[in-house]
Formats: C-alpha cells, sequence, structure tokens
C-alpha cells in the first residue's frame, strides 16, 4: 500500500485504561502501566494502540464524560505521562490514537458551565438549550422539547431549574450535546484536535461522530422522532445520525485539522446505525471524510425487539453482513472488523463457546475469521487471551451507567427483575470491564490493591503469563494472525469471496490477490462437521492446498473439521 494507506496493513489494539494495568496500587489500571506493558504489546505484533478517554473527567461514564480536552485524569497520571508513553511506543514502533469525545462533553466542562450559567451567555449557543414543550409546566412529563430517549434510559433532556430551559443529551445527563452547528465549537474542537497532533499522537477514534449534526432542515428545529412502542418516549435517532451536515462537517475537520500535515494519521468514526451506502461516502478517500468507520450491524444481530432482548445470532445471518459490508466497500473505502470493545460483551462467550471444552478453539476460531476478512481489526485488551463474560451474582454487581440505569428503569415500568438481569448477564458493558488477567496472583497481577471492577475467578485458568508459555494458546494464535496480515500481501489487499452463504455452521471465504489464493474454512459448532465439494463445490481444488495456519495444531488435510476448527489454506 502506499503510505496513505498504511492502516491497511496494521491491527490495532484497544485499551481501556482504566482496566488494563493499574501501576500504583490504587485500583484504576493507568498510563504508567501502559508503558509497562508495552513489551507485552510488541510481542504480540501489533502496530497502533487506540485507547479510550483519559482526558480529565468526572467519570460518569469513564471518562466518554470529559471536563478538560487537554488534560489528563489524575486517576490516570499526567501529560508528562502520556509524552513519555507516546515516546515508549514510538521507540517500539507503535502508533498512538486517542479517542475523541466531541458529539458531547462533561456538564463540568467549563464551557457547559459557562453555557448553563444564563439564558445570555455568549456560550449559551454552543450546547442545545431549548424552551419547554409549549402548553407543559417545565419538570412535568412531558414538558421536554421533543420526545427523544437517551441511549442510557430516560429522556434525552434534562432541565435547568435556574433558566428554565432544558439541555440536549444523548448519552448521560452529566455528557450535554455539544452544538456542531455554532462555528465556535466546531472551530474550539479542531484546535484541540490540532493541539494533540502536535503532541505526538498518531490519531483518533471518534466517538459517535455520525450524531454531531442533528437535523434542523425539516421544522427549522430538532423534531419528535417515531413513539417507542410502550413508551411516552421516541427514538430521535432519524434527527441525528448521518444528520444534514455531517458530510460537511467531516470534511471540515480534516481541512483544519489533517490537511497539509507531513504524516498520515489514523481516523476512524464510531458510528451507531450507519448502513453500508454511508460508510462508502465516508470512507472514500477521495472525500477526505475519515479512513473507516465501526458499523454495528453485526453486534446488533442478536438483539430482539427490545435493545436488551438477546438471542441467540444465526450464522447465515453474520455471514450475510458481513458479506455486504466486503462487498460493499470492495472498490471504494475500507472497513474495520471487531468482535468487541469496551461497549459488548466478550466475543468468545457471543460468538464462540466459553464452555472450557472449547473455549480455547473458539476463541482462535473467531480471530481466524476476522482477521482474514478486508479490512482493519481490532483487537481488544484480553481477546487475544480468550477473556469471557462475567459471572455476575446479581443485580447489584453491575457499575456501567448503562447496565445501572436501565435495570432501575425497567424494573420501576413493571419488568421481571429476573429478566433484567438475564438480560444484563448477556449484554452489559461490564462484561468488556473487567480487569485484564495478566497472571494467576492476586487480583490476576491487575492491582496490588482492590480493583475498581472485580476481576473475573477464571483467572488463574485464562491468564497472559500462562499463555506467552504456551505455543498453543489464543494469544501466539493472535499473534501469528497478525504477522500473517504483515507477511503475506493477499491478506491485506485481496479480493474477499463469500462462500456456502446459507451454510448454518460453516463460515468458509476466498482471498485472492496477484495469483495467491486463500482459503478460510471455519466450523462455528460444537460438533464435526464434513466439508465436501458436494456441499461446498467451490472446495474442490483445494484438496492438496497447503495449510497457513489451523487453530488445532495436529490439523490432517482431511475433509472433516473438528469442532470449532478453523483452517487457513493457500494455494
Ligand atoms: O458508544 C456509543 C454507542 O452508541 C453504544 O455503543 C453505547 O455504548 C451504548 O451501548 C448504546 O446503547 C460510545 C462509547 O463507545 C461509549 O463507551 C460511550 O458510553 C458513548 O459513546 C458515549 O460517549
Ligand atoms: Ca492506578
Amino acid at each position: 500500500p502506499t503510505d496513505e494507506q498504511w492502516f491497511r496493513e496494521a491491527v490495532v489494539y484497544q485499551i481501556y485504561p482504566r482496566s488494563f494495568q493499574d501501576s500504583n496500587g490504587d485500583g484504576i489500571g493507568d498510563v504508567r502501566g501502559i508503558i509497562d506493558r508495552l513489551d507485552y504489546l510488541k510481542t504480540l505484533g501489533i502496530d497502533v494502540l487506540w485507547l479510550s478517554p483519559i482526558y480529565r473527567s468526572p467519570q460518569d461514564d469513564n471518562g466518554y464524560d470529559i471536563s478538560d480536552y487537554e488534560e489528563i485524569d489524575p486517576v490516570f497520571g499526567t501529560l508528562a505521562d502520556v509524552d513519555e508513553l507516546i515516546e515508549q511506543a514510538h521507540a517500539r514502533g507503535i502508533r498512538i490514537v486517542m479517542d475523541l469525545v466531541v458529539n458531547h462533553t462533561s456538564d463540568e466542562h467549563p464551557w457547559f458551565v459557562e453555557s448553563r450559567s444564563s439564558k445570555d451567555n455568549p456560550k449559551r449557543d454552543w450546547y442545545w438549550w431549548r424552551a419547554p414543550r409549549e402548553g407543559f409546566e417545565a419538570g412535568t412529563p412531558g414538558a421536554e422539547p421533543t420526545n427523544w430517549e437517551s441511549f442510557f434510559s430516560g429522556p434525552a433532556w434534562e432541565l435547568d431549574r435556574e433558566t428554565g430551559e432544558y439541555y440536549l443529551h444523548l448519552f448521560t445527563r452529566k455528557q450535554p450535546d455539544l452544538n456542531w452547528e455554532n462555528d465556535e465549537v466546531r472551530q474550539a474542537v479542531y484546535a484541540m484536535m490540532r493541539w494533540w497532533l502536535d503532541r505526538g499522537i498518531d490519531g483518533f477514534r471518534m466517538d459517535v461522530i455520525n450524531m454531531i449534526s442533528k437535523d434542523v432542515s425539516q421544522t427549522g428545529d430538532l423534531a419528535d422522532g417515531p413513539p417507542k412502542p410502550g413508551s411516552i418516549l421516541g427514538d430521535g435517532s432519524p434527527h441525528f445520525i448521518a444528520g444534514p451536515r455531517i458530510h460537511e462537517f467531516l470534511q471540515e475537520m480534516h481541512r483544519e485539522v489533517f490537511e497539509g500535515r507531513e504524516q498520515k494519521y489514523l481516523t476512524v468514526g464510531e458510528m451507531p446505525n450507519a448502513t453500508v451506502e454511508q460508510a462508502v461516502l465516508f470512507t472514500d478517500p477521495q472525500r477526505h471524510e475519515v479512513d473507516m468507520i465501526f458499523q454495528f450491524e453485526h453486534v446488533d444481530l442478536d438483539r430482539g425487539e427490545h435493545k436488551w432482548d438477546r438471542r441467540r445470532i444465526d450464522l447465515r445471518d453474520l455471514k450475510a453482513s458481513f458479506g455486504r459490508w466486503q462487498a460493499a466497500l470492495a472498490e471504494t473505502g475500507w472497513n474495520s472488523l471487531y468482535w468487541n470493545n469496551h461497549d459488548q460483551p466478550r466475543a468468545v462467550s457471543r460468538f464462540g463457546s466459553d464452555d472450557p471444552e472449547h473455549r480455547v478453539a473458539s476463541a482462535k476460531l473467531l480471530g481466524t475469521v476476522l482477521h482474514l476478512h478486508r479490512g482493519t481489526p481490532y483487537v481488544y485488551q484480553g481477546e487475544e487471551l480468550g477473556m469471557t463474560n462475567m459471572p455476575f451474582a446479581d443485580a447489584g454487581a453491575f457499575l456501567d451507567v448503562e447496565s445501572v440505569n436501565y435495570y432501575r428503569t425497567a424494573t420501576e415500568a413493571g419488568a421481571d427483575p429476573q429478566e433484567v438481569l438475564a438480560n444484563l448477564r448477556l449484554g452489559s458493558r461490564d462484561n468488556a470491564r473487567s480487569p485484564m488477567q495478566w497472571d494467576d496472583s492476586q487480583q490476576a497481577g491487575f492491582t496490588t490493591g482492590v480493583p475498581w471492577s472485580p476481576v473475573n475467578p477464571n483467572y488463574p485458568q485464562i491468564n497472559a503469563a500462562d499463555e506467552l508459555a504456551d505455543d498453543d494458546s489464543v494469544f501466539h494464535h493472535y499473534r501469528r494472525l497478525i504477522e500473517l496480515r504483515h507477511t503475506e500481501p493477499v491478506v491485506a489487499q485481496g479480493d474477499f469471496t463469500m462462500l456456502a452463504a446459507d451454510h448454518p455452521t460453516l463460515y468458509a471465504f476466498t482471498r485472492s490477490y496477484e495469483g495467491t489464493e486463500l482459503m478460510v474454512l471455519a466450523n462455528f459448532s460444537s460438533n464435526d462437521l464434513e466439508v465436501t465439494s458436494d456441499d461446498v463445490p467451490d472446495v474442490s481444488g483445494w484438496e492438496d492446498a497447503e495449510l497457513v495456519l489451523g487453530n488445532l495444531g495436529d490439523a490432517e488435510p482431511t475433509s472433516t473439521l473438528r469442532p470449532w476448527e478453523a483452517r487457513i489454506l493457500r494455494r
């Protein structure tokens, strides 16, 4: 690839700093902890680190509520620590990408403190302030300016009693939405981004960036969305997902922040509800918006009617989704590839099997399938160990604001607490946020103190120290997958063709580039699977192909895939 496209050969590792490594015994992971683990990451072979937010923050949403963009929160360290992290990472050939959370700030950010201080404050218009709905008294149900529900339960509007107006918050009430219609807001954000680039970072992961353009074009103002079944609240997303000025804003950002700089930075936009058509526009290099987006289609497949209802994923749906995204971005644009992050349950528990009998094989299978797609793979901390969901004892075990709010509002509205608990066990973001399992010492080597979130009790069986010492571990399998992307051009550059789309348990595809062809065969089940050319015509001609990498070590070139077996073949 050209220098411009270096990210096509790269693998990104996501760190959730709070849960990665504590260096001072206060129970919270920190920047020094990350520095101490750089050699581990170097061994894994990743190219880029993306850090979830470490800026100054009241931590209402674990740092996604920022009160100073140019300071580090004391729980994570200092700017000097970050400078050292950048230097130490660069010395190992690892780039650093920071989270950029600019759809909203904290309500404790000086911008918002000023904005809320009076109706005629110069920063009033930096946020979305609106009078109560006509005919309603401020503070009464239904008085909110629109019927939008927040992502974290309840109305997306909070009344400020002092000025008698509501402000918009798509997430918690401590995360007021910035008004991107205001030029000064945009310029302030761009200045802050330049400040970080000047400090030496290598790009941004942009939080809910497709929500920054709110639609005021229809009625001249924000408007009600379709009602949500069984609720007085509505779905505001048609009015804030990929709004009318989204492409303009991203192009302006590119001009104001990145253009004219020597380095090619990495930009990835987190975009819930994004469609493939939008993705082509967002990631077309000619348009100068972002390099790639995080889309949510595959991680929404096990959602039922309500966001929290869960159902088992049908592999055919999963393949249809991946296949559609691969096809749509084959010529123009680029995919990001991920199974999990700090907002999603653990991949092996969700798409594989965390039964001890199948955990290692299925974790490796998932890595194999994902990393062999066309796009840039993201590894979420602990995924490379096959870390699993947490065994939450009861409702009191959940710490995340989304889970806590959901439990409260759902049970208050009359839902069966046992059902709500079951949904949370499967779907809570807390699953991803338990501390990294480094070794079998107390608290899994994460902290010498009391961890802010309990360590998964399975750490004696699942930890980095054991996996580093075991050449057959999930860790070493991920290391080999990453190495393969670096050494075999077809992995980064090749075309993608999905095979056997209707097969219920076989995930199969080919990649091809300049005369090299790879085939990936993966058995998404706990039973043996016969793969013959009768069922899958494309396998004929591959009988004698070379096994590049399998996940069960002693693979024979037979036509039977064992439970959760995955093979990469080359010819
Ligand atoms: O998440 C945005 C988002 O829409 C979801 O993934 C969210 O986590 C939730 O599950 C919606 O129901 C981003 C961040 O990744 C997340 O951690 C933040 O809480 C959120 O934005 C607000 O900044
Ligand atoms: Ca600490």
